[in-house]
């Protein structure tokens, strides 16, 4: 349970950081390389932030999240706009409520809500009611559109249900019976069928996405988990040959392939070049205490 932990966040971050070269691009052969340092995003500083915040007050702090958001930003890490705004906004003072809903007034339809929960999944895979508050809560600190909270949970849940259970195919089912919202359900819907056939790059872009946008991207991180799961870095190389948000999307299935593989299943030549790897490992490592101990 402990190496699935450390697999978890250590794939979220080798797949942020496998990605990032190639962000922005179009589809492509693009081939993840492990020869060089292997520098995180803002996916995994936030995701840090996160489970450093929990570990800290032994809760979700929404406002001690936000402190940690906020106080260790490195704003060369590549941060969507609008959350750089939103922080901003909340470090000056203004309400988290109302800075929330002052980029975009329905909030943002980003992925930086879904990029940072996978920690939740973790601590709370035991208890479905604490694990989807929890990510509500710390969803909500940057990103309050339905569609943002709805690709967070999904994430959220995956990443529990593999640490409970075998994958079948009914964990798209239990997964698209939580959703809120039509276009989060409608897109897992689809994924059993697009996993029924064989299907080309340009097809999954055209019908699952690979942009920054919740709905353009979590499925797909999924989709990639359940085609390609067995194998971490053939994983990573389809998430990256997609092109578009890569970091994000390789981070996501680099979290779900991770916790389901636990961390043996990841590439040692890789995890080496890893920025800040202990930081990491150990992050993952207290969770789980906290996790054994939240549960009794
Ligand atoms: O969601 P967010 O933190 O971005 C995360 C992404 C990941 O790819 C990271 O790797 C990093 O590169 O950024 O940041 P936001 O700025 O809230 O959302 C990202 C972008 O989505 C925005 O800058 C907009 O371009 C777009 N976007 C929207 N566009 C139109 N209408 C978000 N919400 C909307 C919207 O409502
Ligand atoms: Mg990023
Ligand atoms: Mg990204």
């Amino acid at each position: 349970m402990k190496n699935r932990f450390t697999g978890c966040l250590l794939g979220l971050a080798l797949g942020d950081a496998l990605g990032a070269p190639f962000e922005g691009m179009p589809p492509g052969n693009h081939i993840p390389q492990c020869n060089g340092f292997l520098r995180y995003t803002d996916d995994t500083e936030m995701m840090i932030n996160l489970s450093e915040s929990i570990l800290e007050t032994g809760d979700i702090s929404r406002q001690s999240i936000a402190e940690h958001f906020c106080s260790s930003l490195t704003p060369t890490r590549g941060y969507g706009p609008g959350t750089l705004k939103v922080l901003s906004l909340i470090k000056s003072g203004v309400p988290i409520e109302d800075a929330t809903r002052k980029v975009f007034p329905d909030g943002s339809l980003g992925n930086g809500a879904a990029m940072r929960v996978a920690p939740l999944g973790l601590l709370y895979h035991w208890n479905e009611r604490l694990l989807t508050d929890a990510v509500s809560r710390v969803s909500t600190v940057t990103h309050v559109h339905p569609v943002a909270i709805d690709g967070a949970m999904a994430i959220a849940l995956t990443v529990g249900a593999l640490l409970r259970e075998t994958v079948t195919e009914s964990l798209l089912e239990y997964l698209v019976a939580r959703m809120q919202t039509n276009i989060m359900k409608q897109k897992l819907e689809s994924i059993s069928r697009l996993l029924s056939f064989d299907i080309s790059k340009e097809q999954i872009i055209e019908e699952l996405g690979h942009g920054v946008l919740t709905h353009e991207s979590v499925p797909t991180a999924i989709y990639a988990f359940f085609r390609f799961g067995d194998d971490f870095m053939e994983t990573m190389r389809f998430c990256i040959g997609l092109g578009g948000d890569t970091d994000t999307i390789a981070a996501m299935a680099g979290a779900l392939t991770g916790v389901y593989l636990s961390d043996n299943g990841l590439p040692d030549e890789c995890l080496e070049k890893l920025e800040n790897y202990s930081r990491i490992k150990g992050l993952a490592e207290r969770l789980y205490s906290l996790s054994l101990s939240m549960a009794g």
